[in-house]
């Protein structure tokens, strides 16, 4: 069996990843054009965020039907030669299966709207008058999580945008269905999933109020689903019944797991290969933080990966990432605010890609893409962004204080056109790009990087090829993380302990830092600065260096 654990993983967000026919969307045949870039990257797997027939309220994560892919993105058969091709270079492909809701307009909620009580049943409803909700559970997206459907006479509960009706996993036959849409999808040769907000599918009943704003920083309806007993469940039968026929690889978008519960969510026989590592993301996943929104320090950051590889300790592999879909790009949101340079995010590069876990890089990570600036709130297209806009609106925010709050967190940020060149609409599209491209981007981009050895790309391709060394492969895979002088402020350094012993030492911070190595350095094997030599054990790191 493919031993998942020394994979890398590319994420791709298809309709902003590569336009071939002009509309200024993605596509599926994009993604195939540009597969040789992706293998001489050196990835293993290609996750796609989804491409099923959708109204696109949420780009794809409201999924109206399971079997079928909207025709923006292209044909089954696109689909097929994508895997054909993506075989052909040993590359392997993921879904990403939205099964917490589907939208609206998918033909289960439509039949339970026209009155079809086995349809109805798939939902989750709660009597009430129209005008006032059952309980103050808010959704993550901002606004009432109930809405109400005139048409049955009640409301149904979204944990996301109304236009994402949530699934009774209570109900036998809904899980029947699902586990049927996973075989369906692996019958057709793929090799994983990534599954979306599913540690959202059970809730607790009664549907209760809960504080909606607790010491703990959790919102009414996180803490609703911390207090929901028993997911594992449903996640022990998705895995037996789904999963296992064809071993897929799956990663869980898994948040706030409790500490008991982790071995069993990941590592031999755990629900899922493995789960993100979303420790550093000070949000996490909660629908709070939008106000508050803070940055983290190099310090906490730290910490938070260290205290994530105790906690899992021999239990099996995160998934580590910077960034996703949903986050602003890493380098725009852990690198301190006006240290952004090539130096630094070779820095953040390495230091979560050597640690113990599954690397995944998002579409253009590898070039080091940024944040957006502020824009103006029409050419704002996240949902949960525009959402909160409203919510900052009716607590009494003006419009330019309320589309401030929302810049940070907006998830625009990520889903800009990859950057492929300096050409016209960064080479993304022949058309109008269906989201503003990041105005950086004659400066950063995959074709000028191609060209440069010194680049961001040629350090990931370096990062890549380092981990798949044989000399140093098992140590970087399997080895254990140690962390070095892991009180010292702004420097964070570990071992990798297994065959070898490698240090990894990053200075998070534009000052120059003293340190004394353990022992003396024999080979320097990855640095971001030019001619690094190492003569003692006396080292004088610069400003965001690491090797
Ligand atoms: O996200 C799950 C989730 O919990 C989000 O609230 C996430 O924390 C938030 O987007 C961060 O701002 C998944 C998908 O990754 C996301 O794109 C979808 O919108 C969401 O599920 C609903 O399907
Ligand atoms: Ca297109």
């Amino acid at each position: 069996m493919y031993d998942f654990r020394k994979s890398v993983v590319y994420q791709i967000y298809p309709k902003s990843f590569c336009d071939t026919n002009g509309d200024g969307l993605g596509d599926l045949r994009g993604v195939t054009a540009k597969l040789d870039y992706l293998k001489t990257l050196g990835v293993d797997y290609i996750w796609m965020t989804p491409f099923f027939v959708s109204p696109q309220r949420d780009n794809g994560y409201d999924v109206a039907d399971y079997r079928n892919i909207d025709p923006r993105f292209g044909t089954m058969e696109d689909f097929e030669t994508l895997c054909r091709e993506a075989k052909a270079r040993d590359i392997r492909v993921m879904l990403d299966m939205v099964f917490n809701h589907t939208s609206t307009e998918h033909e289960w909620f439509q039949k339970a709207l026209a009155g079809d009580p086995k349809y109805e049943n798939y939902y989750i409803w709660k009597d009430g008058d129209p005008d006032t909700p059952p309980n103050n559970w808010q959704s993550k997206f901002g606004g009432s999580t109930w809405e109400y459907a005139p048409q049955v006479g009640k409301y149904y509960l979204h944990l996301f945008n109304k236009t994402q009706a949530d699934l009774n996993w209570e109900n036998p036959e809904v899980r029947e269905e699902v586990y049927k849409n996973i075989n369906w999808w692996l019958d057709r040769g793929l090799s994983g999933f990534r599954i979306d907000a599913i540690i959202n599918i059970k809730k607790k009943l009664p549907y209760k109020d809960y504080p909606a704003d607790r010491s703990d920083g959790l919102s009414c309806v996180d803490h609703m689903l911390a207090d929901a007993q028993g997911v594992g469940e449903f996640l022990g039968e998705m895995r037996d019944r789904g999963f296992a026929s064809h071993e897929a690889f799956t990663v869980g978008e898994v948040f706030n797991e409790k500490d008991e519960e982790l071995p069993d969510f990941i590592g031999d026989g755990g629900y899922f290969s493995s789960i993100f590592n979303f420790s550093t993301n000070v949000w996490g996943g909660s629908d709070k933080g939008w106000y508050d929104c803070k940055r983290i320090t190099p310090d906490a950051y730290k910490k938070c990966y260290f205290d994530a590889q105790k906690k899992i300790g021999d239990h099996g592999f995160y998934s580590n990432i910077i960034e996703n879909h949903d986050q602003p790009r890493g380098v725009s949101y852990y690198i301190p605010e006006g240290d952004v340079c090539l130096e630094s995010k070779k820095m953040l590069a390495a230091l979560y890609f050597l640690m113990r876990g599954l690397p995944f890089i998002y579409q253009g990570q590898e070039i080091g893409m940024e944040n957006l600036p502020v824009i103006p709130i029409e050419q704002v297209d996240d949902i949960s962004a525009l959402d909160q806009y409203q919510v900052a609106l009716d607590a009494g925010f003006t419009s330019e204080e309320a589309l401030k709050i929302i810049s940070l967190r907006n998830r625009d940020n990520a889903r800009t056109p990859v950057q492929w060149s300096a050409e016209k609409n960064a080479g993304f599209t022949q058309g109008t790009p269906w989201l503003i491209v990041n105005p950086n981007y004659t400066k950063i981009n995959v074709a000028s990087q191609e060209q440069d050895g010194n680049s961001v790309l040629a350090f990931y391709k370096e990062l890549i090829a380092l981990r798949k060394n044989p000399d140093y492969k098992e140590t970087f895979v399997y080895g254990d993380v140690i962390p070095f002088e892991e009180s010292r402020h702004n420097l964070m350094a570990y071992h990798r302990k297994g065959e070898k012993d490698l240090l990894v030492l990053g200075n998070f911070q534009k000052e120059t830092q003293e340190v004394t190595l353990p022992s003396k350095c024999k080979n320097i094997l990855l640095n971001n600065y030019p001619n690094v030599e190492i003569e003692g054990t006396q080292v004088t790191l610069k400003g965001y260096q690491v090797f």
